[in-house]
């Protein structure tokens, strides 16, 4: 490869790293075995499609986020409670209801194993909600079923 374009590549790295270190509404996980994520709060409110295709914008392997554990569903309550301030009632993640009442990961294609759903939750209110939000119910902060089409926050998950 020409030795300008290698220098412009590893320049660009070093900012994509710099700007990942230096956003405030993201931050990183890593634990034993499992590989390292990162995870980003989007503030801008989008639809569910929206959010997802702003989520794959930040870079390979990108997406909605996917929660697979208990301890990841925690790190992503205290990003939560540390970084929306009064902005996002409701936050977008990739699960998504294939049949009545089996849920997929989108970003990921496994079935749910873990879940937080708020009492009552999911409903599938007005035939209209097949995709899952973190919703803020008078403080009790839990996973909802929400309309698609509804603008809301999102959460990103990266390696
Ligand atoms: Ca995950
Ligand atoms: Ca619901």
């Amino acid at each position: 490869m020409n030795e300008r374009l290698q220098a412009m590549e590893s320049r660009l790295e070093s900012l994509e790293h710099w700007m990942k270190e230096n956003d405030k509404d993201t931050r990183c996980i890593s634990s034993g075995n499992t590989k390292q994520s990162c995870y980003k709060l989007v503030h801008q409110h989008m639809n569910w499609t929206e959010s997802r295709a702003n989520c794959k914008r930040l870079g390979d392997g990108a997406d909605l986020v996917s929660i697979e554990t208990a301890e990841e569903n925690e790190f992503l309550l205290d990003m939560i409670l540390d970084l929306r301030k009064s902005r996002c009632s409701a936050i977008w993640t990739s699960g998504k209801m294939i049949s009545r009442g089996v849920w997929t990961w989108k970003a990921t294609g496994q079935l749910f194993g873990y879940t937080y759903w708020m009492s009552g939750q999911p409903d599938n209110l007005h035939g209209l909600e097949d995709t899952m939000v973190f919703w803020d119910n008078r403080g009790d902060l839990h996973w909802n079923d929400g309309d698609p089409k509804s603008k809301q926050c999102s959460f990103c998950e990266f390696p």
